[in-house]
Formats: structure tokens, C-alpha cells, sequence
């Protein structure tokens, strides 16, 4: 059985998926969280990369919070159901990903700023991206796993749960990403993970 360090800030953020698969695989992990000062002056160094997420496994460290997804993902049987389905899986992936990445902008400009790229971000990026997106989704999961729950449906879960609650996206437009967001948060492990996980702001 290897040992797993999840390391990453005390927020949800970018580990937040991972931490999704550890609760639904009910594998035990240490889940280390820190504050920025103690980012600057100890894990950033030791970090792979200089960033965060890391996950220490069995002492080797592996970067990249997608990446982490995947490895997590394909180790705990939360994947494609063949290699195959596991590229179809990841281009899914990456366009989720490109949804996310118009979030991450949002961070750090003034609220002025963030209240105009939300606006655009509802009115002109989901109308483009939703659609095509959701032509990926059947019967609740993301396809390429075969019709049961990858790591990839729980990264769009993460994505618009964050999107429907915080940026009042009405997800009954699309009704198939509605139920992947339903499926994914009444899986019991993971309703448990989410009603007794830290409080963050993010
Ligand atoms: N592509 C990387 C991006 C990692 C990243 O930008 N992490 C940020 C936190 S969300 C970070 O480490 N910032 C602190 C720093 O760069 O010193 C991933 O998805 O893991």
C-alpha cells in the first residue's frame, strides 16, 4: 500500500479534484495544507516545480494538478476503459481545462475588473463552450470511461459546481452537464468528503 502527501495551500483550488478522487477511492492520503508564508519559505523550494499541488507518492513527488488527477485517476480504476478511452477522456479534459483557465484569470485583478470578465465570461464563454462540451457528456459522465465515474467527470463536476453557484450559470440549460454535477456530488463517499471538508473561501 504506498503513502500519499497531498500538498497544496489551504484552499480547494487546483487540489481540490484530487482530493475529489482520494475521498471517492477511499484511500487514505495526508492531506498537507499551508499558508503563504510557509509556501515561500519552505514547500515552494521543495516542491518539484515551484508550484502547487504536489502529491508525494511513496516519496517520489509528482507535479501538476491534472496530471496528479490522472495518475490518482487511473491508479484507483476512475478512468478510461481502455487506453483509448483514456485520450478520449483527456481531451475532454483539456477543454475543461480551457473553461477553468477564464476562472483562474479572475484571480488577483480588482473587483471592477473581475465584475466586467465574469459578465463576459457568462454572456459570450459558456454559450461557446458549454455546448460543445456537453456533446461529450452522455448518461452523466464524461464519455470514454464507459459510461461509469472517471476522474475526468469529477474535474467538470468541480468546474460547474463553481460555475452554477458562483457565476449563476443556470445549468438546467444543459441538462446533461446537470446531471453530471447531481451524479457526481451524491456519490456517498464524495457527499461525505464535501459536507466535512475544511470551510475555504475558494
Ligand atoms: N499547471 C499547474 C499550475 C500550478 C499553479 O499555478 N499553482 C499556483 C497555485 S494555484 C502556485 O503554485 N502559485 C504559487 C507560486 O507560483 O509561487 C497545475 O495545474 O498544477
Amino acid at each position: 500500500m504506498s503513502t500519499y502527501k497531498l500538498y497544496y495551500f489551504n484552499a480547494r483550488g487546483r487540489a481540490e479534484v484530487a482530493r475529489i478522487i482520494f475521498a471517492q477511492a477511499g484511500v487514505k492520503y495526508e492531506d498537507i495544507r499551508f499558508q503563504k508564508e510557509e509556501w515561500m519559505s519552505k514547500y515552494k523550494a521543495e516542491s518539484p516545480f515551484g508550484r502547487s499541488p504536489y502529491l508525494e507518492v511513496d516519496g517520489t513527488k509528482v507535479a501538476g494538478s491534472l496530471n496528479i488527477a490522472r495518475y490518482l485517476g487511473e491508479k484507483f480504476g476512475l478512468a478510461g476503459k481502455d487506453n483509448l478511452g483514456n485520450a478520449v477522456l483527456g481531451g475532454a479534459s483539456d477543454y475543461i481545462a480551457d473553461i477553468g483557465a477564464h476562472l483562474a484569470k479572475m484571480f488577483g485583478v480588482s473587483d471592477e475588473e473581475k465584475a466586467k470578465m465574469a459578465a463576459e465570461f457568462k454572456d459570450k464563454t459558456v454559450p461557446q463552450m458549454f455546448p460543445v462540451i456537453q456533446k461529450h457528456v452522455k448518461d452523466g459522465h464524461v464519455v470514454g470511461s464507459g459510461g461509469k465515474l472517471s476522474w475526468v467527470d469529477i474535474q467538470a463536476y468541480f468546474l460547474f459546481d463553481i460555475i452554477s453557484k458562483d457565476f449563476g450559470v443556470n445549468l438546467t440549460d444543459y441538462p446533461e452537464l446537470q446531471k453530471l454535477v447531481d451524479g457526481v456530488a451524491s456519490e456517498p463517499n464524495i457527499k461525505k468528503w464535501i459536507e466535512s471538508r475544511p470551510k475555504t473561501d475558494f
